[in-house]
């Protein structure tokens, strides 16, 4: 039955603060932000968030039962808390598996849920494939696996037919003879040396995402974008990714996915998921026979959609 009435408060956890945070170097580079909230003896669980960029939100703690749970999070490389800011160097997809692993060593913590949306999915996946003995489950959203045809569905050739609006700021920032590869276009500018070449393609890059992540697509989510602060690191950083194809070999997950058969794992996808489509979750669910998948009817990209909130609070009480 569709539910037009509640509210992401009324399927969500009230908000908590962390009981403990700080900062763990992981190399001469790098440092990164962490924080655990809910309870210390309880079921470990990281949390892995999107972009890559993006930075873990006060509100991801609100999945989880937190007299149950030990809830873990962590800005990625380059984003949120993490130093140094927006820095593309040693920031890859290996390092992010390096650094979740080093996170869990210096926590002591043997085995913990991993829980990851969007590119949390993808990283989660990774992570799990490289260490398959750590994941006491996987609990996925919104999959993406950032092959050739998903990059060229949301930022070349896709998205657009149904966002044509959103998509008209996003393209029209590209002059003509660039708009043939749009990634390109904009890791040219991402990577400018000049700030405010960097800020205004930032801008419209993480518009485009803000605009498209919903089914109903609301104003205040689209401020992420003129956040700066935010919208650089979240685009430069992704950019970075995609042009490099996140460091791995085509369709990686789906190649190596006889290494996670073993793992729990649970995906909720919103059928009218714009930003990484409904076929990715089918794929990866025909790939994991052992795997539950709840495609949500009304529902597109985001986490903060209530009922997409609704399945993966669902899906994090199950394990209690
Ligand atoms: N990027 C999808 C992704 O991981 C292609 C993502 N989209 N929005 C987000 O993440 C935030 C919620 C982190 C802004």
């Amino acid at each position: 039955m569709l539910d037009v009435t509640s509210t992401l408060a009324d399927v969500l956890y009230p908000s908590i603060e962390p009981y403990e945070s700080g900062m763990l170097n992981v190399s001469e580079l790098h440092t990164i932000a962490w924080e655990k909230s809910g309870n210390p003896n309880g079921i470990p669980v990281i949390v892995i968030h999107g972009g890559p960029g993006g930075g873990g939100q006060p509100s991801y703690r609100q999945y989880f039962d937190a007299n149950a749970y030990n809830i873990i999070q962590f800005d990625q490389r380059g984003c949120g808390k993490s130093t140094p800011y927006a820095e593309l160097t040693e920031n890859n997809t290996q390092a992010s598996v390096r650094d979740i692993e080093q996170l869990r060593e210096s926590f002591g913590i043997e085995r913990w849920h991993v829980f990851g949306g969007s590119w949390g999915s993808t990283l989660a996946l990774v992570y799990a494939q490289e260490h398959p003995g750590r994941a006491l489950s996987l609990m996925l959203r919104g999959i993406f696996m950032c092959r050739k045809s998903e990059l060229q569905w949301f930022y070349q050739d896709g998205a657009s037919h149904i966002f044509p609006d959103a998509f008209e700021a996003y393209r029209e920032h590209i002059p003509q003879q660039e708009q043939g590869d749009l990634v390109k276009a904009y890791h040219t500018r991402l990577t400018s040396e000049d700030v405010n070449i960097r800020r205004a393609a930032a801008k419209e890059w993480t518009r485009w995402e803000m605009a498209t992540s919903r089914l109903f697509p609301d104003d205040s989510y689209l401020e992420k974008a003129e956040d700066l602060d935010f919208a650089v690191a979240f685009a430069r950083i992704e950019c970075h990714y995609f042009i490099n194809a996140i460091f791995l070999e085509e369709a990686h997950i789906l190649n190596h996915v006889e290494t996670i058969q073993h793992i729990p794992t649970n995906i909720v996808q919103g059928r009218y998921d714009v930003v990484c489509p409904a076929r990715s979750a089918w794929e990866l669910h025909k790939a994991m026979p052992n795997s539950n998948l709840i495609l949500v009817p009304d529902a597109g990209h985001s986490m903060g959609e209530v009922s997409i909130a609704r399945e993966l609070v669902a899906i994090t009480d199950s394990f209690r």
